[in-house]
């Protein structure tokens, strides 16, 4: 059974469906802070837990026999600018008490990481697994801390902690949460809606990027590896690179999108600049065979499918 913490949250909303498709609707326990909706409540099991409530994690996890535990719940890059100390509290000590868990239960555990642990000296192109990581953000400097603290609870005590850095994800089902990367998402959003979009990142700064079903599906591949074929906890995980002004020319091959730049260096295009280009993620495509199928067109042609489904508010695309 594998329980999920921030299950309502863009990772966990697309990866709970392809996971209860896989193993079942019931040994998928869905767990979030916030309040689930009425089709969520419909498609199997959800409990209410905040990350930091003592011993709450861990009677949900003696009450359902659980075996994996995905702890999802963060704080994001730009959010966690404006609450360092919230952003401190549950991404450390969320991470802590769901770690903690995992070894007394003898759990595998996967927890994600981010591009943002890279800061100025990790090298911006084809950014390495293996490299100096000094990152500007709180969200960064919690999920290194997130990496070698997995390590360490898996060299120390054999817990199976597993992790992966994510570029920006794209997706349809959640509304963006807090990163730096929403802007993609929100130009998707604008474009349907007809409205002019002020896009806090420059028009040429580039980012890695994915589309959200070669997240959950890397991620289903990864969780399910044999332990034997990892060579490491945390490994890079890359789709493709773009810039929004790139983004921008995707979308308007299916229909117009006014947009405009804030001027000077925001939080997010400050973030954005510390981050890499794009990612090496040699190893993972060898160790345990991850390869993304989205390019950046085919990408914005789904979330013009996608998001109108998803959100019946959203005006369907004019053909
Ligand atoms: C953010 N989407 O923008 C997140 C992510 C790789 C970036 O961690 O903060």
């Amino acid at each position: 059974k594998i329980l999920i913490t921030g299950g309502l949250g863009q990772i966990g909303t697309d990866l709970s469906i392809i996971l209860r498709k896989k193993y079942g609707a019931e040994n998928v326990i869905v767990t979030d802070i916030n309040k689930a909706s009425d089709s969520v409540l419909q498609a199997g099991p959800f409990f209410h837990c905040n990350s930091l409530e003592s011993g709450r994690l861990e009677q949900l996890v003696v009450d359902n026999n659980v075996d994996w535990i995905l702890h999802l719940s963060a704080i994001m890059s730009v959010l966690g600018e404006k609450i360092p100390h919230q952003c401190m509290d549950l991404n450390i000590d969320g991470l802590r008490i769901a770690l903690e868990v995992a070894r007394k239960h003898n759990l595998r555990i996967f927890a994600p990481s981010t591009m943002a642990v890279f800061g100025a000296d990790a090298g911006k192109v084809m950014t390495k697994d293996d490299t100096i990581l000094n990152p500007t953000t709180i969200y960064g400097i919690t999920k290194v801390l997130l990496e070698q603290l997995g390590a360490y609870y898996n060299r120390k005590w054999g817990v199976d902690f597993r992790s992966i850095r994510y570029p920006g994800i794209i997706s349809a089902a959640t509304l963006p949460g807090g990163g730096t990367t929403d802007y993609a998402v929100h130009m998707y959003h604008y474009a349907l809606n007809n409205q002019t979009f002020n896009c806090p990142v420059h028009a040429n700064e580039p980012l890695p990027m994915m589309y959200i079903d070669d997240a959950v599906n890397g991620t289903v591949k990864f969780l399910e590896a044999d332990r034997s074929l990892l060579k490491r906890c945390t490994y890079n995980m890359a789709g493709f690179s773009f810039t929004p002004d790139e983004l921008h020319k995707s979308i308007e091959k299916h229909t117009k999108l006014s947009m405009t730049y804030e001027e000077g260096t925001s939080v997010a295009q400050g973030i954005a600049h510390s981050w890499p280009d794009s990612m090496d993620d040699t190893n993972a495509r060898n160790d345990w065979g991850w390869k993304p199928e989205f390019l950046l067109d085919d990408m914005t042609k789904v979330m013009f499918d996608e998001i109108p489904r998803c959100h019946p508010a959203v005006p369907k695309l004019q053909k």
